[in-house]
């Protein structure tokens, strides 16, 4: 992957940050990007429609860090993404196993169009 891939990744989720109201913490259904960065999840709960593809983004430096939930995983990463595309509705948690407390939830809903 290339750095310029990276950066516009990244330019996307900070417009998409922007964008958004400030009474957090619950996110617009189709809000598809997770920022690693300063050993948190950010947004840690998001919500989906089915067949959604979820990207991480990681943007903590030096920091290593994975995505490890049931029925994913991401590499042990410095840099890069990981993508997991839920097709099942439920509530999937996930960690990082390298950080106590670093955790986020995925909650994937039926597509209403
Ligand atoms: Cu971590």
């Amino acid at each position: 992957m290339t750095r310029t891939f990276i950066i516009a990744l990244l330019a996307i989720a900070t417009v998409a940050c922007v964008s958004e109201s400030d009474q957090q913490p619950q996110q617009p259904v189709g809000d598809n990007a997770v920022t690693l960065n300063n050993s948190r999840f950010t947004p840690a709960d998001m919500t989906v429609e089915t067949d959604t593809e979820v990207t991480w983004i990681w943007d903590d430096g030096s920091v290593s860090h994975n995505v490890v939930g049931d029925g994913f995983a991401s590499d042990i990463q410095t840099e890069g993404t990981f993508t997991h595309t839920f097709t099942e509705p439920g509530t999937y948690e996930y960690v990082c196993t390298l950080h106590r407390g670093m955790e986020g939830t995925i909650t994937v809903v039926e597509q209403t169009s």
